[in-house]
């Protein structure tokens, strides 16, 4: 059986992103026998021709798409981004019979939605590695896919929750497919790694526990590192490690960092931490590892803000974080998402003034929250009435306290022009 999987996504918001977890699923279904094709449009210059040419020359019989962004978040102007992907669908039906499969961090968030308003098949939610082999042997044998888990037909009920892996050594690494035409000369490209999945912190606005779960599972910290060593063979030095929190549990980050040490692979990489159990021999271990910049995803410089997040950390903790990294010469982007349930005037003049205080390399300050469902945000944007019951929030919605819409616009033009290029 031929199956063609198609990364959707040509956006290069922030950086070019290569397609590690179709990559990933690749690598599965390879190993279970399939024959796979491989197109990442990012990488073409024409991307309908692209997909034209491995559609006429595969001749596939399942035809896979990731979806990673629905939108870009920005809540003043914001871009819905499956219109381009409606298109690669439309094409891949106008070129071939196959049936369209979906998947993908964006997918997951809204496996429903997304499968009827980009008019594919059915989806898988949530990790694709078991899940996708499986589909394809029913599809094969001509059976009913719709009970395996994570699995939404459409026009089907949905009928068997998602599974995950628990041991991610069980999975394969990605096929060489993703990084094929990456420059490693590219200033602006980062090669995605990933250790870990699943965030069990619960921060009331966040989608991840719909894409990766809330129970964290690794890899080995030795494959890890070996992994990144076989990438370092074919040129590639700069990494970026796409966990949610590289810092959780410490003492995984720290023993993946002494095997990173230990091989010698001498790269530079970027995370994102999450500000709370950083102790000071983690931090000396990055940047011993070669940790050149970080995320630091502090959100508000309030406290009472960050417990109606659910945050597990206080304002000191960011600052003796942050301050322990600038020490080792990390580089530091710091986060604020203003805006957001009771927020007022006065919290965000101390969300500013503590962000300015920390002296960081970056500041991205996100105005509104995008409202993802089954969250707790969600809730409380259905209880004030700012949204219905019937909203499947797939094109984007944002909570901004009704009372500082006027004002709060405003207010960050005049702080960002009072400190110049500091805040970026
Ligand atoms: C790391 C990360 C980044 C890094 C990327 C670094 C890099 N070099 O790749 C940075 C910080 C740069 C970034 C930027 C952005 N990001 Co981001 N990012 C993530 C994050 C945390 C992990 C993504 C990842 O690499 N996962 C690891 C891979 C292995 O997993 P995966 O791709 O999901 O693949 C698995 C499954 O989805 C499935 N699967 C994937 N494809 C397919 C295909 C088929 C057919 C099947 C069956 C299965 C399948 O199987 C895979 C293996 O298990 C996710 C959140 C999350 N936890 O997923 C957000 C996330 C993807 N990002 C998001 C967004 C919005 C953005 C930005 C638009 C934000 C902005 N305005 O700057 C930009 C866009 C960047 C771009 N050019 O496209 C959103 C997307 C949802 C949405 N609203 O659109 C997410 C989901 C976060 C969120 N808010 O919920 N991001
Ligand atoms: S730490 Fe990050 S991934 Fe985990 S719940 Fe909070 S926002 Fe989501």
């Amino acid at each position: 059986m031929k199956v063609l999987l198609v990364s959707a996504n040509t956006e290069r918001i922030t950086m070019p992103t290569l397609p590690l977890g179709l990559g990933l699923v690749a690598a599965a279904a390879r190993k279970a026998g399939y024959e796979v094709g491989f197109l990442d449009l990012e990488s073409e210059p024409d991307s309908q021709s692209a997909l034209r040419a491995a559609v006429e020359q595969g001749s596939p019989d399942v035809i896979g798409i990731s979806v990673r962004n629905i939108d870009d978040q920005e809540m003043e102007s914001p871009r819905f981004l499956l219109e381009p992907v409606k298109a690669v669908i439309a094409a891949c039906r106008a070129l071939s019979q196959a049936p369209v499969v979906l998947g993908g961090a964006g997918y997951s968030i809204f496996p429903d939605a997304a499968l009827a308003s980009l008019g594919a098949d059915m989806g898988v939610c949530g990790e694709g590695e078991v899940v996708f082999p499986a589909l394809l042997s029913r599809l094969q044998t001509g059976q009913d896919p719709s009970d395996l888990p994570g699995v939404h037909v459409a026009g089907r009920d949905h009928r068997t929750e998602r599974a995950f892996a628990k041991n991610l050594d069980d999975l394969p690494f990605p096929v060489d497919d993703v990084w094929r035409s990456a420059d490693p000369t590219d200033p602006e490209l980062w090669i995605p790694v990933q250790s870990r999945r699943g965030c069990p912190l619960d921060c009331s606005y966040c989608s991840t526990p719909q894409i990766e779960g809330r129970s964290v599972r690794a890899r080995s910290t030795r494959r890890v590192a070996e992994g990144i060593a076989r990438l370092v063979k074919t040129g590639f030095r700069r990494f970026q490690f796409v966990d949610n929190t590289f810092n959780l549990p410490p003492s995984y980050a720290l023993e993946l960092c002494r095997w990173i040490g230990a091989l010698r692979l001498n790269i530079v990489w970027r995370c994102i931490l999450y500000p709370h159990h950083v102790p000071e021999d983690l931090v000396a271990a990055m940047a011993g590892a070669g940790c050149a910049e970080v995320s630091l995803g502090f959100e508000s410089g309030c406290t009472r803000i960050l417990r109606r997040m659910n945050k597990r950390f206080e304002p000191g903790e960011v600052r003796s974080i942050s301050e322990g990294l600038a020490a080792h010469g990390i580089r530091r982007q710091g986060f604020l998402l203003l805006g957001g349930p009771g927020e007022t005037r006065e919290s965000v003049e101390e969300s500013l003034a503590f962000a300015g205080s920390l002296n960081l390399e970056m500041l991205k300050i996100t105005l509104g929250i995008r409202i993802y469902p089954h969250t707790p945000l969600a809730s409380t944007a259905l209880g004030e009435g700012l949204i219905g019951p019937e909203d499947d929030l797939l094109f984007p919605r944002f909570y901004l306290v009704p009372g500082l819409a006027g004002w709060l616009p405003a207010r960050l033009t005049t702080w960002r022009e009072q400190r110049g290029r500091q805040a970026g």
